[in-house]
């Protein structure tokens, strides 16, 4: 997204997330906050790069709301966005502000991930809205994603009320035009002291739920409003009941068909989807993942069908919905056409070249360590070759689930927490005051690749930069350990074999908690890592594979064998140099690349201590 003087009439091909920054750049937004999450992360990526706005990603994504409520508070327009899933962290906040409402207007984007392309779960962030009763805008293409995240400003000041914007991953990453238009910063209202209305204490909160109860009833006609909601009349033999991406596949599959394509799902506009149910036939709700819609129209007695033909679980497609209508009858077998498969070849997830993740888990391994793993990169060394995690739930559960797993004495092995450093920020510090609290026996590994990698590399406390790149404070985790109450607390190269073996190993054996440190930077972020690589010397190596175990991509089969076994090759173009396959080789068949590459803009030949 460019940040410019707009000629009024600019138009340019942007991606939902970018979109959503455009239109909350335009509508004067003047805090952004968050924590990274797919798909959600480009949204404040992309509002950094404009001037004018204040944009941080938060310690997690409660802290992300609370800086936006207290910003909006404040008087100025306030965005906050995260994924799916982050809204469960941010709930307890964004439940009590439907009761606070607002100062200046409050945005917050949950981008969900039906599917689950890069999420522990996939729930249906759109009960939230319910939830919390507070507006429900689903946008269906980039173009209304701006729009709705602009209008989206103007409905929270209106109702005095917190906006829920629901994208899910097609519109966050799928491009489409956009028209620009300019930045109408709206004067800051100011702080108004009003302690009845922001203390939500129990006789203050008490007065406040009927005025949320009130408003929904307002926010109801409004659903009404043609920003938001579009009749299209056409056969009525069917109508169907839809909203965001779902909309296009519907007009796809059955473009002759009547269509109430809402842009606010919450609350619903109950008076126009009863006229347009009396218009048609037979009337569908097509929607991804639950029976949302659905189950609030047959509540309001309207005979629709939805779920019956369309599933519940996953991204809907235009190939599922026109199964859908087959099943119904609307749609002929024959005229059902499968969209062309092209064959792909299945390629397993796996950690970078020269991960640091990598030598932690092959010690914890070895040691036969009960791992209860958490959420970022290192999640992979679940998977093989490593096999070295046992539990991964949510972002942070490593440390308290361990301290359970230790309590519950059933462990067939030391019990380790596995944690990144991103993670443990965001979650693990309040885990880890419990563990040592509790004199739980568990030692707490955090894997320190001074990035939030798994998301693309944004900054985090500990990294001491904010996201535009200045320089801030940086957290010390040691100094962090200590002050909780950790009296063994180790930092560890990890690409030092030995040394992290014998690190975690007397962690291990340490009673109560023990921290070690693993002090890497990730090879991706904040620039690619590269040292000069490592080659296989055919007549030395005695295929035992040893180095195949670390589960490192660079690191393939040979055509040669060694009795009967096949020898290994390094790929020189990818591996990074972090010398661990070379320190694990018996009989020192790994050796360095005899001529250094020079790559241009890479860090070729650099000491990485
Ligand atoms: C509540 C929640 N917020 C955000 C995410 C997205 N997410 C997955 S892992 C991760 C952090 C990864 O960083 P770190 O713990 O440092 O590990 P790394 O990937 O760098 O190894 C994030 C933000 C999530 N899964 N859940």
């Amino acid at each position: 997204m460019r940040q410019h003087v707009l000629t009024q009439r600019e138009r340019l091909l942007l991606t939902g997330n970018e979109a959503i920054a455009r239109g909350a750049y335009e509508a004067g937004v003047k805090v952004a906050t968050g924590y990274p999450g797919t798909p959600s992360t480009e949204i404040l990526e992309a509002l950094a790069r404009t001037e004018d706005v204040y944009v941080e990603w938060s310690t997690n994504e409660k802290v992300a709301m609370d800086v936006a409520l207290g910003a909006s508070l404040g008087g100025v327009r306030a965005l906050c966005t995260m994924k799916h899933v982050g809204l469960n962290v941010a709930a307890d906040t964004f439940m009590t502000a439907s009761y606070t409402g607002v100062g200046g207007g409050l945005v917050v984007v949950s981008a969900d991930d039906p599917g689950m392309h890069s999420s522990q779960n996939e729930q249906d962030n759109r009960y939230y809205a319910k939830f919390a009763a507070v507006p429900l805008l689903e946008p269906s293409d980039s173009s209304e994603a701006k729009e709705f995240t602009r209008l989206a400003f103007e409905v929270s000041e209106r109702f005095d009320v917190p906006v829920l914007l629901r994208i899910t991953t097609r519109i966050a990453h799928t491009r489409g035009l956009v028209e620009l238009g300019p930045r109408q910063e709206p004067a800051s209202m100011g702080y108004v002291r009003d302690p009845r209305k922001y203390v939500m204490l129990p006789a203050y909160a008490q007065k406040r739920h009927p005025v949320v109860l009130s408003r929904l009833s307002r926010l109801q006609e409004f659903a009404a409003s043609p920003e938001f909601l579009r009749w299209e009349l056409r056969d009525r033999a069917v109508g169907v009941i839809t909203s965001g991406v779902c909309y296009h596949y519907v007009r796809e599959v059955l473009p002759e068909a009547s269509v109430l394509k809402l842009g606010m799902t919450y609350p619903l506009p109950l008076e126009q989807i009863r006229a347009f149910a009396r218009e048609v036939e037979r009337l569908f709700v097509v929607e991804e993942l639950e029976p949302f819609l659905e189950e609030m129209l047959k509540a309001e007695g309207l005979a629709v069908e939805g779920k019956a033909f369309f599933p519940r679980q996953g991204e809907l497609s235009p190939d599922l919905v026109r199964e859908g209508f087959v099943r119904v009858g609307v749609l002929l077998p024959a005229e059902s056409r499968a969209m062309s498969e092209v064959p792909t070849t299945p390629r397993p997830p796996v950690l970078c070249p020269g991960c640091p993740h990598i030598v932690p888990f092959l010690a914890l391994r070895r040691l036969g360590a009960v791992v209860c793993g958490d959420i970022g990169c290192y999640t992979l060394a679940a998977l093989e070759p490593l096999q070295a995690m046992d539990t991964c739930v949510a972002m942070g559960s490593s440390i308290g689930m361990a301290v359970g797993l230790a309590k519950a004495g059933s462990a067939p092995g030391p019990v380790v927490a596995a944690i990144g450093d991103s993670t443990f920020i965001h979650a693990g510090i309040p885990a880890l005051v419990d563990a040592v609290y509790k004199q739980a026996d568990i030692t707490v590994l955090i894997l320190n690749n001074g990035t939030t990698a798994m998301t693309g590399g944004q900054p985090h406390p500990g990294t001491g930069l904010t996201i535009r790149g200045g320089q801030t404070k940086a957290l010390d985790l040691v100094a962090l350990c200590r002050a909780a109450g950790v009296e063994h607390v180790h930092v560890v190269d990890p690409y030092d074999i030995a040394a992290t073996f014998v690190a975690i190993e007397e962690a291990i054996h340490h009673q109560g908690v023990a921290v070690v440190i693993t002090n890497r930077p990730c090879v991706e972020a904040p620039v690619k890592i590269r040292d000069n690589p490592f080659i296989v010397v055919p007549q030395k190596c005695i295929a035992c594979q040893l180095c195949m175990n670390l589960g490192c991509p660079s690191i393939s089969w040979s055509v040669e064998t060694y009795e009967g076994r096949p020898k290994v090759v390094i790929d020189p173009a990818t591996c990074t140099g972090c010398t661990v396959c070379a320190q694990i080789c018996p009989t020192d068949a790994i050796q360095l690349f005899p001529s250094p590459r020079a790559v241009p803009g890479e860090k070729a030949g650099q000491s990485r201590g």
